[in-house]
C-alpha cells in the first residue's frame, strides 16, 4: 500500500496522484510560511524503507534503500590524497613561472590566475554549422572557451585551508568572468566549477577550477531552468525560495547557514553526502551578488568544505559547480543562484559510491538517508581537525 503523506507542499509534483509516479495526492497544503507539516509518522513508516524521491529541480525521481548502509563492502578502495605537499612544485604546470603542458609558461602571479584552456574543449571561432536527418540524427556546431582558474599561488593548500579573504577573491574571479564572458554575443551560458581529488578526476592537487562558457545552455542547467520556469508559471513564485523556506522551517535537512547562504542536504540528494549551498536572497547570478553576497558565499564554501574535510579526516574529492541565469541578456526571474557539491565518498575515506548499473540503466539510487548525510555535516567542526 501506498504511504499517504501527511504532509505536502506547493512543491507537488506532477508525477504525484498518478499510480506509477509516486505517492497519491496528499491531505494537506504546506504555503511556504507558517504552519509547519507533520513528519514525524512519515519519517518512520515512508523514509526507513525502500523509497522514490522526486527531484522538482530536474523533474526526476530516485531512489532511496535507507535498509541498505550496513551492507558490506569488499570493492574497490580508492588511495588517500596525499598528506603533505609543498608549497611549491618544479612539477606543477599551475605554479607560479612554471611551464604548463601546452608550452606556455605562468607569470610570477600573487593570487588568482585565470587562463584559456591549453586542451579546450570547446573553441571560439568553430564556424556555426548544422546536420540533420528527420528527428533522428542531429548535430550542431557549438562556440565557446574554456578557462582554467588558479584559485591560489600555493601548491599545497585546497578551499578550505585558504584564508577568506583569498576564498572572496576566487568569488570575485567567478564573477568577473561570468560577467566577462556572457557579454560575448557568442555566449549563452557560463558553467564555473571545480574537480576536487584525484577520485573525482582532477589532474592536479594545486587548487583550482575550471569554467567552460557555451553557445546553448547544457543539458543539466537547461532542464533545471524549465523546471524553474514551470514552477513560477504556476505558483506565482521561485521554486528554491519556496524550497529554502520549507526546507529553513524544517530544519532536518540544513547544515548551516549564514545571512546570506544556507547549505542543506537536498530532500532529492542521490551522492552519499551532496549538499546544495542556495542563495538566501533571490538573485540569479554570481556577478548579482552584492559585496555582502559574496563574502556569504566565500564564508559558507570555507565552512562547508572544513567539515567535507572533518567528515573523513582527509582532503575531501567533489565536484561542485554553480548553476545560473543563461547569458542570453533576456530576464529570468524564474532561476534562482545555487551550487551543487556531488562528493563520491560513501562511508570512509576510501570507500565511494558508484552510479553504475541500477543508477546508469534505471534511476540514480542512495542508500543513506539525505536526512542522517544532513546530521552527520551538522555534527563537524568548522576548525580544520587534521
Ligand atoms: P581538472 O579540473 O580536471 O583538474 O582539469 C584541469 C584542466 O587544466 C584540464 O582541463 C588543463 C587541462 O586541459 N590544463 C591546461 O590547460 N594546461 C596544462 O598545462 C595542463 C592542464
Ligand atoms: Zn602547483
Amino acid at each position: 500500500m501506498v504511504a499517504h503523506l501527511l504532509y505536502s507542499g506547493n512543491l507537488t509534483p506532477p508525477g504525484f496522484g498518478t499510480t506509477i509516479a509516486g505517492p497519491q495526492k496528499p491531505a494537506s497544503t504546506y504555503h511556504g510560511k507558517g504552519a509547519l507539516p507533520v513528519v514525524s509518522r512519515v519519517e518512520s513508516m515512508l523514509f526507513s524503507r525502500p523509497h522514490r524521491r522526486y527531484n522538482p529541480l530536474k523533474d526526476e525521481w530516485l531512489l532511496v534503500s535507507p535498509q541498505r548502509t550496513q551492507r558490506p563492502w569488499l570493492g574497490q578502495v580508492e588511495k588517500r590524497p596525499p598528506a603533505q605537499l609543498p608549497q611549491y612544485d618544479p612539477g606543477c604546470y599551475l605554479c607560479p613561472g612554471n611551464e604548463r603542458a601546452g608550452g606556455q609558461r605562468n607569470p610570477a602571479y600573487k593570487g588568482t590566475y585565470v587562463f584559456t584552456n591549453d586542451f579546450p574543449a570547446l573553441l571560439p571561432d568553430t564556424p556555426p554549422a548544422e546536420y540533420r536527418q528527420g528527428d533522428l540524427l542531429w548535430a550542431a556546431s557549438e562556440r565557446g572557451t574554456s578557462r582554467v582558474v588558479i584559485f591560489s599561488p600555493r601548491h599545497d593548500l585546497t578551499l578550505p585551508q585558504m584564508p577568506l579573504d583569498d576564498i572572496r577573491a576566487v568569488v570575485d574571479v567567478w564573477a568577473e568572468q561570468t560577467a566577462e564572458l556572457g557579454a560575448l554575443d557568442s555566449i549563452g551560458y557560463v558553467q564555473v566549477f571545480e574537480n576536487k581529488g584525484a577520485a573525482m578526476g582532477a589532474s592536479n592537487p594545486h587548487p583550482h577550477g575550471q569554467i567552460w562558457a557555451t553557445e546553448h545552455v547544457p543539458t543539466e542547467p537547461a532542464k533545471e531552468q524549465r523546471a524553474q520556469a514551470r514552477y513560477l508559471e504556476e505558483h506565482g513564485s521561485c521554486l528554491l525560495c519556496d524550497y529554502l523556506d520549507l526546507e529553513r522551517a524544517l530544519g532536518e535537512r540544513i547544515v548551516f547557514e549564514n545571512d546570506e547562504f544556507t547549505a542543506l542536504v537536498p530532500f532529492w540528494a542521490v551522492w552519499p553526502f551532496e549538499v546544495m549551498l542556495v542563495a538566501r536572497r533571490h538573485v540569479g547570478s554570481i556577478p548579482a551578488l552584492d559585496d555582502a553576497a559574496r563574502d556569504g558565499l566565500a564564508d559558507a564554501i570555507k565552512r562547508l568544505t572544513v567539515r567535507y574535510d572533518n567528515l573523513f579526516s582527509i582532503s575531501f574529492p567533489y565536484s561542485m559547480g554553480f548553476h545560473q541565469e543563461p547569458a542570453d541578456g533576456l530576464p529570468h526571474p524564474e532561476v534562482h543562484l545555487h551550487a551543487h557539491y556531488y562528493p563520491p565518498l560513501l562511508r570512509s575515506a576510501t570507500v565511494r559510491k558508484f552510479m553504475v548499473g541500477y543508477e546508469m540503466l534505471a534511476e540514480p539510487q542512495r542508500d543513506l538517508t539525505a536526512e542522517s548525510a544532513a546530521a552527520r555535516l551538522r555534527e563537524m567542526s568548522e576548525t580544520l581537525q587534521h
